[in-house]
């Protein structure tokens, strides 16, 4: 086959060609040191503006909703699959046509919340009685729930009600949420008021796309963007007499707080609220000092830990994935799936300062499906969930150029240089790739596909080193490093197989499969403890289950059960590796304080569900053993 000679896109010097061949498979071949570019991609990113973003979402929106109720009675493996389907695998199986944001968006958030106490215990949907018509669900969200949650369900008070916020949750749960009211929220309960019918009717409604699509602009996140207080950002000393550098962040999504722990008595120093569903792990500023939060429904919060107070927040979209601060601690970047946005945000104070609408290079737009921060690299790199693009945006005001267009030498200056700072590169890839480690370095990425097909990318020629063989759905997100014998590992949880799978980061090659009692999703270790912990949340029946593995001899040493029957899952250790923190994941939960040597239980904290704590030592020295 004859490639079509249509540039593929690297912008630093490499040492590979790329042509995308009619079938529009990436062929790849050695050139010397030369920079492609493509004629296309970011021209087309560069050229909308930023209300385009929000145009482009809505363009985007479905004429009419069901992605969320056909999906009612997804198991929770079903759901899995369904998180990692593509784009158009999931609007055939039940949305719209012109559902490619929203629906995909639908579609995607089921998987990993099935041990989710309240998902098992709301009635099948098939055995609801109908509900009021949705003229007068509507007339009644006007009259009780718009106060709250906004005439047009984009969030007021309370969180956004569209599909894309309440995807996560079964029309049962939104039906009991009506009628009881949420505990230790403004959310009342309406029981007492409305007939059931009304209820149900409301709940359906709710789970219909509204009839104007939404759109989130930059005008509406200005508008959004609020100040607690002006800090002082020299050097301040904390409110308390805690060890700064081993303060626990605790996400508790039972209840949306946070709490704050000293790391050292196990004591909170303070409880707040935070905005609705906080996803992904809270990212540190370099020294410590700041803590930025995402929230499912669009917000980003900055934090003081010294001073113990909210400093400002901003509402970035409407659905966000995460967020990712950059390594001089001047930028945090959020990626969004609604609108298909990247937003920068100067991290004092979170000013608004630029829109990237993520457009692929054929110019269709894709949600983001995480953003990272490579320190070693002074970058953001961003994972696209609908496109075959790895995008990298450099933080570093001295980065060397990108040269955009095909040309045969970047150094005979054939194509414009354009300066590189903040400037999006793309990195072309032969299929979509989900979920993602990185080593140390930051020079490869590990990236497994949707089916489970994992490759290395070398960051710094954008080219496919190796092929992963990897079984079921590889975690990587959740994946570790650790040292043993010279050799450097990356392990893994498998969100489908009941394994945790060990790499050698050397050869690429799988060195161990380690048997677990049930499929996991979060692994954790640290440098001075010789064990790394893997919990089975994924399984229905050893959910409560902690496997204690040896980094010395990938085997087992011990199977963990701190409360029988309950979700024990995610472990973060102390910044010195002698206590690790696990959360039991229910509500009402807790925090259980484990020796990491001795594995006895020292202590126990009462929590609202605690999804994940994050200790501000490991995050900001990058511990081997824990997430970045
Ligand atoms: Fe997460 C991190 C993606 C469902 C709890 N999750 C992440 C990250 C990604 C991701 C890309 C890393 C970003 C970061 O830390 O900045 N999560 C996904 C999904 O694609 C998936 C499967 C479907 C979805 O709806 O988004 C998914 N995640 C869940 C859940 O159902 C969990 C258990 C409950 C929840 O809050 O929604 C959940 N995800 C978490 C947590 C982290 C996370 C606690 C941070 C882990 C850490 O220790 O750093």
């Amino acid at each position: 086959m004859r490639p079509f000679l249509k540039p593929s896109l690297f912008s630093r010097p490499v040492r590979r060609l790329s042509v995308m061949s009619r079938q529009g498979s990436v062929l790849r071949a050695g050139m010397g040191s030369l920079a492609l570019c493509t004629l296309t991609g970011l021209a087309a990113a560069g050229a909308a503006g930023a209300n385009a973003a929000g145009q482009s979402a809505a363009a985007a929106m479905p004429s009419a909703s069901g992605a969320a109720v056909a999906q009612r009675d997804a198991g929770p493996l079903e759901w899995m699959m369904r998180a990692h389907q593509p784009a158009s695998a999931a609007a055939v199986q039940g949305a719209p046509a012109a559902a490619h944001v929203a629906t995909t968006a639908s579609s995607r958030h089921r998987a990993a919340s099935a041990p989710a106490p309240e998902l098992g215990t709301v009635a099948a949907a098939g055995a609801e009685a109908p509900g009021v018509p949705a003229r007068e669900a509507a007339a009644l969200y006007a009259q009780h729930c718009a106060s709250c949650h906004g005439a047009t369900r984009m969030g007021a008070m309370g969180p956004a009600l569209l599909p894309e916020s309440l995807e996560r949750l079964r029309h049962g749960t939104i039906v009991q949420t009506i009628r009881d009211g949420r505990p230790a929220t403004q959310m009342q309960a309406y029981g007492r008021t409305l007939t059931e019918a009304q209820i149900r009717g409301i709940a359906r409604w709710l789970q219909q796309a509204p009839e104007q699509a939404p759109s989130w602009t930059e005008a509406d996140m200005r508008a959004s963007h609020h100040t607690f207080v002006q800090p002082d950002y020299g050097p301040v000393a904390p409110v308390f007499r805690a060890d700064p550098r081993n303060l626990f962040v605790v996400v508790e999504a039972g209840d949306h707080h946070v709490s704050i722990l000293d790391g050292d008595t196990f004591t909170p120093l303070t409880r707040f609220a935070s905005h609705y569903a906080l996803h992904g792990g809270p990212k540190f500023s370099p020294d410590g000092r700041f803590v930025y939060f995402g929230s499912r429904d669009g917000w980003v919060s900055q934090y003081d830990l010294y001073r113990l107070q909210k400093v400002a927040e901003i509402r970035v979209g409407i659905n966000t994935r995460n967020v990712a601060v950059s390594d001089d601690g001047k930028w945090v970047m959020a990626g969004n799936t609604l609108p298909n946005t990247l937003v920068l945000l100067d991290a004092h104070g979170l000013a608004p300062v630029r829109t990237y609408p993520v457009v692929d290079r054929q110019g269709h737009p894709s949600r983001v499906s995480a953003v990272y921060d490579a320190a070693p690299r002074k970058s953001f790199v961003v994972a696209l969930k609908d496109a075959p693009e790895l995008w990298e945006i450099s933080c570093d005001p001295h980065a060397e150029p990108l040269y955009k267009g095909l040309v045969h030498d970047y150094r005979l200056k054939e194509a414009m240089p354009t300066p590189a700072y903040l400037e999006p590169r793309v990195i072309p890839l032969d299929v979509v790739l989900d979920d993602f480690y990185f080593d140390p370095d930051y020079r490869y990425v590990m990236g497994a596909s949707r089916a489970g097909k994992g490759e290395v990318i070398s960051l710094l020629s954008g080219a496919k080193v190796a092929d992963l063989p990897l079984r079921g759905m590889p975690h990587l997100g959740s994946g570790i490093t650790f040292r043993h014998d010279g050799h450097l590992y990356m392990a893994s949880t498998n969100l489908q197989t009941s394994s945790v799978t060990v790499i050698d980061m050397g050869t690429w090659k799988v060195v161990k499969d380690i048997p677990l009692p049930g499929p996991g999703f979060f692994l954790r270790s640290h440098e001075d403890t010789p064990y790394m912990w893997a919990d089975s949340m994924m399984s229905p029946t050893a959910r409560d289950t902690l496997s204690i593995i040896d980094k010395r001899t990938l085997q087992v040493v011990r199977e963990l059960r701190l409360r029988p029957g309950k979700t024990n899952a995610h472990v973060e250790f102390t910044r010195d590796g002698r206590y690790a923190l696990v959360s039991i994941m229910e509500n009402p939960g807790e925090l259980v304080v484990v020796d990491a040597r001795t594995l006895r239980e020292v202590k126990s904290l009462p929590m609202s569900k605690p999804i994940g704590k994050y200790n501000v030592f490991n995050k900001v020295t990058r511990s081997e053993g824990t997430s970045h």
